[in-house]
C-alpha cells in the first residue's frame, strides 16, 4: 500500500481508539461486528506512521467493575474493558508503541479520548490526550479503531472542537449500530462537525 495522504506531515498523529479484546474479538463482551477485520489494516497504518517517525497514540477503555457506564448500574452497556482484565487487553496483532490514554476509570460515562463525563458532578473532565498532542506539536489527527458510532465519533468531533484537523478513514473503523441508523447518523455528525470522513461504511455480509 502506498502511503496514504492522511499519514503525511510531521504534525500528524495516528489515534488508535480502543482496539481491545472486548470490542474487537468475536468473543468479547461488547463485540463490534467486523472489529477483527480492521486489526491488520490498522496495524499497517501504525507501522507506516512509526516508520515515518509520526506519533501514534492509543486509547483504552478502562472501567472499574462497578460503574454507572454499565447497564447493571444504570448505564447502557454490558460489562466490558474492566481494568486489568483480559477483556481490556489490546488485541493481539496491534503493535503498541506510543502513549496510552486510559478513559472511564472513575464514576464516568463518556466516549471521547479527550474527555469523560464525571457523573457525580456533571462535569467534563479532560484526559491527558490533548496535552500529549500539544507537547508533540500535533496539528492533525487520523482517528481509527472502535467503535465508529461511539468513541471514534466523539474523539473525532472533540478533536475538531479543540482545533486539530481530524480525519476518519471508514475502512479503519466499525460501528456498533445499537439503534438502526446510528452508523449513518454518526458519519453525518462527524461531517457536520468538520471531520474529514473518507471512504465508505463497510457493511458486513452475514456469515454462513
Ligand atoms: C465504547 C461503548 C462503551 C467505544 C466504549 O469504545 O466505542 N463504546 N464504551
Ligand atoms: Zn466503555
Amino acid at each position: 500500500m502506498s502511503t496514504p495522504t492522511w499519514t503525511t506531515g510531521a504534525d500528524h498523529a495516528l489515534l488508535v481508539v480502543d482496539m481491545q479484546h472486548d470490542f474487537g474479538d468475536p468473543a468479547g463482551s461488547l463485540y463490534v461486528r467486523g472489529g477483527e477485520d480492521i486489526v491488520e489494516p490498522i496495524n499497517a497504518a501504525i507501522e507506516e506512521s512509526l516508520a515515518a517517525g509520526h506519533l501514534v497514540v492509543y486509547t483504552r477503555d478502562w472501567h472499574p467493575e462497578v460503574t454507572p457506564h454499565f447497564a447493571e448500574h444504570g448505564g447502557l452497556w454490558p460489562v466490558h474493558c474492566v481494568i486489568d482484565s483480559s477483556g481490556a487487553e489490546f488485541l493481539p496483532g496491534i503493535k503498541v508503541d506510543g502513549p496510552v490514554v486510559h478513559k472511564g476509570s472513575g464514576p464516568e460515562d463518556g466516549y471521547s479520548g479527550f474527555s469523560v463525563l464525571h457523573l457525580p458532578t456533571g462535569q467534563d473532565r479532560e484526559t491527558e490526550l490533548s496535552a500529549i498532542l500539544d507537547e508533540n506539536g500535533i496539528m492533525a489527527v487520523t482517528i481509527v479503531g472502535l467503535a465508529g458510532d461511539w468513541c471514534v465519533k466523539s474523539t473525532a468531533i472533540d478533536a475538531v472542537r479543540l482545533g486539530y484537523r481530524a480525519t476518519v478513514p471508514l475502512a479503519l473503523t466499525r460501528f456498533v449500530e445499537l439503534r438502526p441508523g446510528d452508523t449513518e447518523a454518526a458519519v453525518a455528525a462527524m461531517r457536520e462537525a468538520g471531520v474529514t470522513v473518507i471512504g465508505d461504511v463497510t457493511v458486513d455480509v452475514a456469515e454462513g
